[in-house]
This record gives C-alpha cells, sequence and structure tokens, in this order.
C-alpha cells in the first residue's frame, strides 16, 4: 500500500512534466507560427515604397520646380559622353520644367535621343533654329506631363532684330491647381546685352497680351554679368513695380572659377503670390562624386541650372 501511495506521486510528477512540455511544445508552435505570416508582412514591406510615392506625387503636385539650364553646345557629341548624359538625365528627372538653352545639332536627332532616356511622362516643346550667323540653336523646353501641361508656345517674332535668339514662350498650367504661367527661354547674345535686356519687359508684355496671362517667368542665359553685363542695370530695366528679380545677383550661376550671375529668373509681380521663396543654383560639381567618373565638371555644361519652386495653388490671376 505504502508501495503503491508512492508511486502516485511519481505519476502525478510525470503527468505534469509531460503536460508542462506538451503545452512548451504547443507554446513554442504558436510561437513560431505568428513568424510565418512574415512572408505576408515582407511583400507589404515591399509595398509600403509604393505608398510612399504617393506623398511623393503629391509633393510635385503641390510644388512647381522650373529650372533654366545652359546646357552648352547641346548635340551629338555631348550624347557620346555617357557620364554627362547621366547627370544631365539625373538633373532634369527632378524638374517639373527646364527651360534648356543651347540646343546646337541641326538634326533633331540628339534631343530625341535624349528624350527616351527621360522618364516616359517627360514631353518637350522645341523652338525654331535661331542665330544671325550659321551657328545656330533652339530653345527646349521640357516638362513633366504629369503636372504641367503645355498650353500653347511661340516665338517673339522680333520686328527690329533686337535678339540674335528671339526669345520662346509657352503658356504652361499646372495640372493639380490653378498656377497657370508664362515661360519665356532666352539666350541672351553676349555682346549685345545692354539692347536685348532692355527689350525683355516688350517681350514679356507681347506674350502676356497674347495669352491674356499676367504670370511671366522670364529665365535664361542672360549673360548679365562681368565682362558683358553691369548687373545693377538689370534694377532699372525691370522695375519694382511690375518684376522681381528672384536669382539675384549674388548667386554664382558659372562652373568656371569667375563668380557670375549669367542665369536668371525674373517674375511679374503677380507671380510673387506663386513663388513659395525657394530658389537656388544647382552645383552639379558638388552634388555628384566627380572623382569617380572619367570627365571634368564642364564637360556638363559651363553653366549650373537655376531653379526656382511654385504654389500650383495660391493663383489668383
Ligand atoms: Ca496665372
Ligand atoms: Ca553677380
Ligand atoms: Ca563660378
Ligand atoms: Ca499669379
Amino acid at each position: 500500500m505504502t508501495q503503491k501511495q508512492k508511486k502516485k506521486p511519481v505519476y502525478r510528477v510525470v503527468i505534469v512534466l509531460l503536460s508542462i512540455l506538451v503545452l512548451l511544445l504547443l507554446w513554442l508552435y504558436l510561437k513560431e507560427k505568428p513568424e510565418k505570416p512574415e512572408t505576408p508582412q515582407e511583400t507589404e514591406e515591399l509595398e509600403t515604397p509604393e505608398t510612399i510615392e504617393t506623398p511623393e506625387t503629391i509633393e510635385t503636385a503641390e510644388d512647381i520646380t522650373v529650372y533654366s539650364f545652359n546646357i552648352q553646345i547641346f548635340g551629338e557629341s555631348k550624347m557620346h559622353k555617357p557620364e554627362v548624359v547621366a547627370i544631365l538625365v539625373d538633373i532634369i528627372s527632378q524638374a517639373d520644367i527646364v527651360a534648356v538653352q543651347e540646343v546646337r545639332s541641326a538634326q533633331q536627332e540628339p534631343v530625341d535621343n535624349f528624350m527616351r532616356l527621360l522618364p516616359e511622362y517627360y514631353q518637350y516643346v522645341l523652338g525654331p533654329r535661331e542665330g544671325r550667323s550659321s551657328s545656330k540653336e533652339q530653345y527646349w523646353i521640357i516638362y513633366d506631363s504629369r503636372t504641367i501641361e503645355l498650353v500653347d508656345s511661340a516665338s517673339w517674332d522680333d520686328p527690329q532684330d533686337i535678339f540674335e535668339r528671339n526669345p520662346f514662350g509657352a503658356y504652361l498650367k499646372a495640372t493639380h491647381g490653378n498656377f497657370d504661367f508664362i515661360l519665356i527661354n532666352n539666350h541672351i547674345q553676349p555682346s549685345g546685352t545692354l539692347h536685348e535686356i532692355a527689350a525683355l519687359p516688350t517681350v514679356a508684355d507681347f506674350f502676356s497680351s497674347l495669352w491674356d496671362e499676367k504670370d511671366v517667368l522670364i529665365v535664361g542665359d542672360f549673360n548679365a554679368d562681368g565682362q558683358y553685363y553691369d548687373e545693377s542695370l538689370l534694377a532699372t530695366v525691370f522695375s519694382e513695380d511690375n518684376y522681381r528679380s528672384i536669382i539675384t545677383d549674388e548667386y554664382d550661376t558659372t562652373v568656371a572659377q569667375s563668380d557670375n550671375t549669367y542665369d536668371r529668373c525674373i517674375i511679374t509681380v503677380s507671380a510673387v503670390e506663386d513663388y513659395t521663396g525657394v530658389c537656388g543654383v544647382l552645383r552639379f560639381d558638388e552634388v555628384y562624386d566627380f572623382s569617380q567618373y572619367t570627365i571634368q565638371p564642364r564637360e556638363v555644361s559651363d553653366h549650373y541650372p537655376i531653379w526656382a519652386r511654385f504654389f500650383s495653388d495660391r493663383d489668383s490671376d
């Protein structure tokens, strides 16, 4: 009896140990089980960047970033430098609009080839070949069709032949918002800065009446500094009553050691409500690590791109 009585607690201990083991195994199994849904969680993690893209799209929908870039002698030889092309593609892919100067090639092939390297939503308009000598240039406006609609474009017909390269205007509208505006693309002849720059308000007035639009952004390579132009004259041409200078005299828009504000962005006062107050010069020689490339920054261009950011939904005119 005593032996039997002694055996009973042993059975109990075994039963208790077994149940503990079963519970432990069950706990381990259940603990492992939630780990299995990690595969769907991983796909969820992959989906997250896609969801992040939406705020990014909203961001570009809120603000319109306008670039102006003299891509020095754009043509076939530039297109044959893959590193140059890669940098240009990267810069332009960040913009809603880029007003390009110095498309030099007689054939449109380099332009078409470049457009194929950009995301497919980028579209463009190319101005006529301009110039008094055999060396001609075209203005090229590239825009993100997701955020910008091109309504119309035209060249200033320059009845008194003031400009070597007649300014090229585009009437543009934000697709997500009410901001509509005129962008005038210019490459001012270095030897003709005084007369050409002085005529720009007339050009702005012409396009403003043509499209019945008060917001005008006059951008481009003005050659408005250094040996070509006394930059203090800009204030006399573009009066404070009618215009605001966005890229002001202190900016250096040249890749060279020299400090010159050749490239400009001047807006009409009606566009001040649309301007975020944020602008800059993209110093691509500091953004990209040229020690890894076989090219020099100067091979990209002798000019830095300039840029200014605008609201797409604050326009009242
Ligand atoms: Ca407007
Ligand atoms: Ca300056
Ligand atoms: Ca410089
Ligand atoms: Ca406005």
